[in-house]
């Protein structure tokens, strides 16, 4: 299977995050992003799709924002990352004010994505190779797997938030819509809910959002990816979430990867987008299932079973030294069953 990056990707380097009220080393290290290449080759550059399909799917004052906040954050005197601490609950009011602390809190749903010097940039570069492996799918290719970092899955049309900047599901999605694909299945698969994508696709009935994940009652993100959260409007029935406790293994993975699939099957999709993370894995140093690396390939096997033209972007997985194992067992279940 082919694979595709940009070596920008590395350079987004945030230092720290607020995490259970103090400061713990930011998980999402640049060294994931070379974990994956060690393991799976160099693969292919991503080419440059510009920034339309970005705007397809994220608010242009966002995305403006995410290009400036770092050089606003400098320009105020500020050193190292950029943060918020004050987040606008009530009606989310766009007011366009001046300081970068109430810009930052606007466009954010947490403390744990810091923009850094090379944020914008290697989010950017992560977006393109979601677009150039989803150019192999379209152009034939059975499967394609893009290292997307930073992740997207936590982020919306507006808002930042769990290491997340631009969403790189949500943008493929709309772009192979773009080129003449109409119903297009996302299945997410990493230990957090995809709350991001869900948001963005909620109304819509011709993307189906089908996640499993850590119950929110008791993992980030908490206020989205309940069981209840369906779907509204035209898009009543195209969310599905299946959250499962804490200390999950493949025993009690695998029976809710079959409603999962169903879902994906009876949506009649044309194309399969999936959110992988790896931090499902048992040795995740910030999650708590308990799946083995060999649970991927299964997991790869039973995706592949669907038949359907497939995209596979990289999401979270923070054990760095198993993460490339981790990708490549996924991918290997995903490429074994012939179709
Ligand atoms: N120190 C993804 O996996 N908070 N995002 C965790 C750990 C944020 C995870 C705190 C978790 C976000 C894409
Ligand atoms: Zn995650």
């Amino acid at each position: 299977m082919r694979h595709f990056s940009d070596p920008a990707q590395a350079r987004h380097a945030p230092t720290r995050e607020l995490h259970n009220g103090g400061w713990a080393d930011y998980a999402e290290v640049p060294a994931r992003f070379d974990a994956v290449l060690n393991t799976l080759g160099p693969g292919e550059p991503a080419r440059d799709f510009g920034i339309e399909p970005i705007l397809a799917v994220h608010d242009p004052a966002y995305v403006a924002f995410l290009r400036e906040a770092h050089d606003l954050w400098r320009a105020a005197g500020r050193e190292g990352d950029a943060m918020g601490y004050v987040f606008p609950v009530v009606a989310r009011r766009v007011l366009d004010l001046d300081r970068i602390d109430a810009k930052i809190g606007q466009y954010a749903m947490d403390a744990s994505t810091p923009i850094a010097a090379d944020t914008w940039r290697a989010a950017y570069g992560g977006v393109q190779a979601a677009l150039t492996a989803l150019d192999a799918v379209l152009g034939g290719d059975s499967a394609a797997f893009a290292l997307c970092r930073p992740p997207g899955h936590h982020c919306g049309a507006d808002y930042m938030g769990g290491y997340c900047y631009l969403n790189n599901v949500a943008i493929a999605a709309r772009a192979a819509q773009a080129r003449g694909v109409r119903r297009v299945a996302i299945l997410d698969v990493d230990y957090h809910h995809g709350n991001g994508t869900q948001d963005i696709f909620y109304t819509d009935g011709e993307v189906l959002f089908a996640s499993i994940h850590a119950d929110p009652k008791t993992d980030f993100p908490f206020y989205w990816g309940h069981a209840d959260e369906r779907g509204e409007g035209p898009g009543e029935g195209a969310t599905l979430n299946l959250p499962l406790p804490q200390g999950t293994d493949w025993a009690g993975y695998a029976p809710a990867l079959q409603p999962a699939l169903a879902a994906v099957r009876a949506h009649g999709a044309d194309l399969l987008i999936v959110s992988y993370g790896a931090d499902t894995f048992a040795q995740d140093p910030i999650s708590h299932f308990r799946l083995q690396r060999e649970d991927y390939t299964a997991m790869g096997e039973a995706v592949a079973a669907l038949g359907l033209p497939t995209l596979v972007a990289m999401e979270g997985g923070y054990a760095v030294d198993a993460l490339g194992a981790n990708v490549a067992a996924f991918l290997a279940g995903l490429e074994r069953t012939a179709r």
